[in-house]
């Protein structure tokens, strides 16, 4: 078996060590070290922001691996073979990422800590009343893999939970709802408002000045997912007149932001470089070889995109 690894962002070496152990038969080769390999011979890409006409170079590949989560890193590709299946990342590693990095954020709001630190530079001995996590309302957008994860040990910290997706979701202790008039509900109730949507024509541009204005005033916006989920300067605004209390933001219409860019120096915003959650190589792979194993056997791969829907 023939798979021709195609990112600048992963590790080669990590994944290469790490698919042979679970997949000693793997030829594993690399774009561009390895242009010269014949190319129909090729049976998988694994890859995340391929050079646009790269991937439609193997013309026997089974399927496309995207490294990612999200599918805008293969979709990318103006000239991708749309015909050949795509199957996203799903991994265990990037849920308990994702959960640990919204988990804190939500926790650092709940507890007023961005308060503290003023207080604390200051010199200011302040107790603020404390609120019950019970009565603190968390709102995710997106119920999916990491939407789900995030939402379920949210609940198991007692907070007040619920999340927006296109299907209604039953777990356990989450308020679930869908549609454009779940969405004005879900918004109404929501003081925390985590992102974790895909990258659709539907969710681009929808953290706009029309979603804040539907929030409580004094809201929180944590964008994980896609920086053009945001309208930046509908969010500048919406914190500007303090309807948006604060915002934590770990992905931008361009990455790596750019250094003039206003949110860098907005006292209200704080900027993480896109890692939120990343992958490990060694749970990454076993995932992988589990989904070449399946085509292999005939079945269909775990996680395949729908590129009607978009994700
Ligand atoms: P999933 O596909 O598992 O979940 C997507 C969720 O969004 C689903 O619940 C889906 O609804 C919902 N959804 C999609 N479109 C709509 C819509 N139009 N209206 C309402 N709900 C919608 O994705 P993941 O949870 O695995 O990943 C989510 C995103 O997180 C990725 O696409 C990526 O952009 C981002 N990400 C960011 C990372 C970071 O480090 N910052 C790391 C990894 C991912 P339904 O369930 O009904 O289909
Ligand atoms: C992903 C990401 O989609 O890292 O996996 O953003």
């Amino acid at each position: 078996m023939n798979l021709m690894f195609i990112s600048n962002e992963d590790r080669a070496d990590q994944w290469r060590e790490q698919l042979m152990k679970v997949l000693p038969d793997l030829n594993f080769y690399t774009w561009p070290g390895d242009q010269g390999v014949d190319k129909t011979s090729i049976d998988y890409v694994l890859a995340w922001k391929p050079a646009p006409g790269v991937i439609k170079q193997f013309p026997n590949i089974k399927a496309i691996l995207s490294l990612g989560a999200g599918i805008d890193g293969i979709t990318c590709d103006p000239e991708l073979p749309t015909e050949k299946p795509i199957v996203r990342l799903v991994d265990n590693s990037l849920s308990q990422g994702m959960t640990q990095f919204a988990v804190y954020w939500t926790i650092h709001f709940h507890r007023d800590l961005d308060k503290y630190q003023n207080f604390e530079r200051e010199k200011s001995w302040t107790q603020l009343p404390q609120v019950d996590a019970a009565h603190r309302r968390v709102g995710i957008l997106g119920l999916g893999e990491l939407g789900s994860a995030v939402g379920k040990t949210l609940v198991d910290l007692q907070f007040d939970v619920a999340g927006w997706s296109r299907s209604e979701k039953a777990i356990d202790g989450i308020e679930s709802f869908s549609g454009a008039d779940g969405l004005t509900s879900f918004l109404a109730r929501t003081e925390i408002l985590i992102c974790l949507l895909p990258l659709t024509a539907e969710t681009e541009g929808l953290l706009n000045a029309e979603l804040f204005a539907q929030l409580p005033k004094g809201s929180v916006l944590i964008n994980l997912a896609r920086g053009k989920h945001l309208v930046d300067a509908d969010l500048l605004e919406a914190l500007d007149r303090e309807h948006l209390a604060a915002a934590v933001l770990d992905v931008f219409h361009h990455e790596p932001l750019p250094a003039d860019h206003l949110f860098w120096d907005h006292p209200k915003i704080t900027v993480t470089p896109h890692i939120a959650a990343l992958t490990f190589p060694h749970s990454g792979a076993e995932y992988v070889a589990g989904n070449i194993r399946r085509i292999e056997r005939g079945e269909a791969p775990l996680n395949l995109i729908d590129l009607d829907k978009g994700y």
